[in-house]
């Protein structure tokens, strides 16, 4: 029986700037961040012997990545195809174009397909937009893969833009909510359609990118995915179960959190970190065992696979997460990748965690008041100087200091509360006297409902009389302003900062 492994990732957003500085080189450092990332990534494919490298869509950042970010992805491609492990993207919403016909980035890959018969290891773009509105006809497509280990059968579906499922004779007068749901019903037929044309005897999976229902979100980003197509565990699962084939895996991207939904649970985020373990949800899989990360187990209610009386076989389904983003405000988060083990009866698999090639200093300023003991005082921690990089010595003394600061990466964020916003021009100029930085990035103040509020420190006014006036200024506004503004205010920031 051929047993085909699969490294599962998805949202690399290769390109993404925020926080980045531009090198001697030219090239912004968190580009070179996320690229260094994928180079793990691909390392860990070929350690494990891989078949296949998967990314269920967002790769590129954006629908016109530069010519750097194509070039260096291609040149991971090339590594990953040249040790025999086939390569297989999806587009997802990041690197499609939502309003004009410009073909994304992918394609030039798609365009570089393998020879007529298929055979060749090689990178596999699949499922496309459709061309037109209420065209499902081209939406996605169900492809026969060969991969070293054998071939891979692959239902995969691209991001579902309303915009592009529905015409806009189908969108009139009907609501948003009732929109969205005769989207998610024409993708979900699809989907059916699609599976009803699946070979049995061959391991097959989904791969999408979407939201599910059971899935758990972050706050911040719900204002920005609220026009997402969402459709149900339960109605993908009966949908994948119609077929002759043995769906044994769900390949997810979208959320940046990974997880398992589980048609009656909701699956906590991985990202709640304990003690470098993570916990997953684990249904019952009627195929093999997935390995949980934890002690953390949670049996599913049986009747949960059943609605109206009616069974339905339940297929492991992951979002992988993002192995990619390491973002300021992201350093405690854990980042996994999905090890699978794939027949034509199931899956097995592990959930593993993504170690960062690189990371960045940071510190995080908890009391804007005495911002200057606090600094000193950790400054002095020998930790912070041995974040980025693994140093010998325990201690910190003058000398590692000043080993450190000839160090490659002589940089640091710093991470600010709201309330010292007034004082940043006081910090600063105190940075600016100290030896140890080449450079001092914008601080990033910690996303609050009142982000939107100037506050200007007067040269009259002592830093700790800046932050006192400003924190009374607050004061004042609050009990002017009701929940639901501030609420709104605040995904409105979420949604700028670009969570996802
Ligand atoms: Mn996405």
């Amino acid at each position: 029986m051929s047993r085909i492994k699969v490294l599962h990732t998805a949202d690399l957003h290769l390109g993404v700037e925020t926080y980045g500085v531009t090198g001697q080189d030219g090239i912004n450092s968190r580009i070179k961040d996320y690229l260094e990332t994928l180079d793990w990534l691909v390392l860990q494919a070929k350690s494990l012997d891989c078949d296949a490298f998967l990314v269920a869509g967002d790769i590129f950042d954006n629908e016109r990545p530069t010519n750097y970010v194509i070039s260096e992805f291609a040149k991971r491609i090339r590594n990953l195809v040249d040790s025999s492990i086939t390569v297989i993207l999806t587009p997802g919403n990041h690197e499609t174009s939502s309003s004009s016909r410009v073909p994304s980035a992918l394609e030039v890959f798609r365009a570089l397909r393998p020879q007529k018969d298929g055979t060749e290891i090689a990178c596999r773009v699949l499922g496309c937009q459709p061309l037109r509105p209420g065209d499902t006809e081209t939406m996605g497509g169900i492809s026969t893969v060969p991969t070293k280990s054998g071939n891979l059968q692959i239902l995969a579906m691209p991001y579902p833009r309303r915009s592009e499922i529905l015409t806009s004779e189908q969108m009139k007068n009907r609501g948003r909510e009732e929109v969205k749901k005769l989207a998610a019903t024409i993708f979900l037929d699809r989907i059916q359609e699609l599976a009803r044309k699946a070979l049995p005897g061959l391991p097959t999976i989904f791969v999408g990118h979407f939201g599910i229902k059971e899935a758990e979100l972050r706050p911040g980003v719900k204002g920005y995915l609220a026009d997402d197509v969402i459709i149900s565990t339960y109605d993908l699962m009966s949908k994948l179960s119609d077929s002759q084939a043995k769906f044994g895996y769900v390949a997810l991207g979208h959320y940046h959190s990974p997880q398992m939904p589980s048609p009656n649970l909701v699956a906590p985020s991985l990202d709640e970190d304990m003690d470098g373990e993570a916990s997953v949800l684990c249904g019952t899989n009627p195929c093999r065992d997935w390995e949980l990360l934890s002690n953390e187990t949670v049996a599913p209610d049986p009747d949960s696979l059943f609605r109206d009386g009616k069974p339905v076989r339940k297929i492991q389904m992951a979002y992988s997460g993002a192995p990619s983003r390491r973002d300021f405000s992201d350093g405690a988060r854990t980042r996994m990748y999905m090890e699978l083990d794939l027949t034509p009866e199931g899956s097995s698999g592990k959930c593993r965690k993504v170690e960062h090639s690189r990371s960045l200093r940071q510190l995080t300023v908890d009391n804007a008041l005495n911002w200057k003991e606090e600094l000193e005082a950790k400054f002095l921690k020998s930790e912070f100087w041995r974040q980025p990089y693994e140093y010998a010595t325990t201690g910190c003394d003058q000398e590692q200091i000043e080993k450190t600061m000839k160090g490659p990466l002589p940089i640091f964020r710093l991470r600010l509360p709201e309330e010292a916003r007034p004082i940043w021009p006081a910090i600063k100029s105190w940075l600016d006297t100290l030896p140890m930085f080449d450079k001092i990035i914008t601080p990033y103040y910690k996303p609050s409902v009142r982000e939107s509020q100037k506050a200007v420190i007067t040269q009259t006014e002592s830093p700790v009389e800046a932050v006192k006036s400003y924190l009374d200024s607050l004061q004042d506004d609050f009990s002017r302003t009701n929940r639901a503004r501030i609420q709104e205010e605040a995904e409105r920031i979420m949604q700028e900062a670009r969570v996802v």
